[in-house]
């Protein structure tokens, strides 16, 4: 059956094509509070029947994964929500285990964030034949039986990855002369990783001398970033880009950067993902050149679906987030009001 599967990006655009219509784009200000009164058929989410959510979250590797998991456990107390939480460490065998968990548990909803994007099916499946509701949250997988999962919210992954790109085409434009860029890779096989690749490899070929010459995974975390770009600083001959997936990679590829006598953001120009308070900082220090922002902020959103899918109401198949782009100058201008 895997032969006949389409690979799975391509997969993803026609889902996300065929969606379009049903999408909700929700900026942060946007955020609605609790709500979520059920409708006729479903059960009263009332005081005394509270809504009961597993949430299998993929770790704490990165300060967006930090954010995200205070915004969940936030949004989840404020709604009423009684919130069952996980960490699964960034491997796939504890998610399983936590979602199973949670089918015994028989609670209302299971939302996770799926590390990966392949694998899910049979668990899923298990929900379903349990008649448990699932939510993606943050992360998409890669499956054909859309049937497995009820929504699914967070960020589009490939126009953050374009976003990186169109900026470092503007940043050369005029310019022909060869320019090396190495990219430090989130998690292997995860959404994000796949997808920012995907979007800068698009964005960027625009123009030639663009060259990515190495590409290497720092599993979104500081340290990665910091080991990697050592072994890169080592490896090559010349090095004047750093795409990295997120800002903790950046700021781990900085300490290496500085170590090796170099200056970050001026020496080599650094461009990253997410926008978190760290990340910020770094930008408006002059450290780093770029960075697209991926909201974290999901835990209104997810747990006003929840509240919808319990009570049968329909649900659009994808919610996307709203995001923007910040330089250096807007980076200062925002970094006092930043909330994560
Ligand atoms: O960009 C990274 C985190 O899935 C969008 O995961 C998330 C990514 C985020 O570890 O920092």
């Amino acid at each position: 059956m895997s032969t006949t599967t389409p690979p799975s990006t391509t997969r993803r655009r026609i889902l996300a094509r065929a969606a379009t219509a049903a999408v909700v784009a929700v900026g942060l200000a946007a955020c609605g509070s609790g709500g979520g009164a059920p409708a006729a058929g479903g059960a009263p989410a009332g005081a005394g029947d509270k809504l009961v959510m597993g949430f299998a979250q993929v770790g704490a590797e990165s300060g967006w994964r930090t954010a995200n998991t205070k915004s969940i456990q936030e949004a989840a107390g404020q709604a009423g929500v009684d919130l069952k939480f996980s960490d699964a460490q960034q491997k796939q065998e504890n998610q399983i285990k936590a979602i199973r968990s949670y089918i015994q548990q028989k609670v209302d909803v299971i939302a996770f964030s799926p590390v990966v994007e392949t694998g899910w099916d049979a668990v899923l499946l298990e929900a379903k034949r349990a008649n448990i509701p699932v939510i993606l949250t943050d992360r998409a997988i890669d499956s054909p039986d859309t049937s497995l999962y009820k929504t699914f919210l967070g960020s589009d992954f490939v126009v953050e990855g374009k976003k990186a790109g169109e900026w470092l085409v503007q940043h050369y434009q005029g310019k022909s002369d060869p320019v090396a860029i190495v990219e430090l890779q989130g998690t292997t096989g995860a959404a994000p990783a796949i997808d920012r690749k995907e979007g800068f490899a698009e964005a960027t070929k625009v123009a030639p001398n663009l060259q990515v010459v190495a590409s290497q995974t720092g599993d979104f975390t500081r340290s990665g970033g910091k080991q990697v770009m050592e072994a890169f600083l080592k490896s090559q001959p010349k090095i004047d880009v750093v795409y990295a997936h997120n800002d903790d990679m950046a700021l781990g590829a900085i300490e290496a950067i500085e170590a090796a006598g170099k200056v970050p953001g001026k020496d080599i120009t650094i461009i990253s993902v997410d926008a978190v308070k760290d990340g910020m900082a770094a930008l408006s220090a002059g450290k780093i050149n770029f960075i697209v922002e991926c909201n974290p902020l999901l835990g209104t959103q997810l747990m006003d679906l929840a509240k919808k899918v319990r009570a049968g109401e329909q649900v659009p198949q994808r919610v996307l987030t709203e995001e923007t782009t910040f330089d250096q100058a807007t980076a200062a201008k925002v970094l006092s009001s930043r909330q994560y």
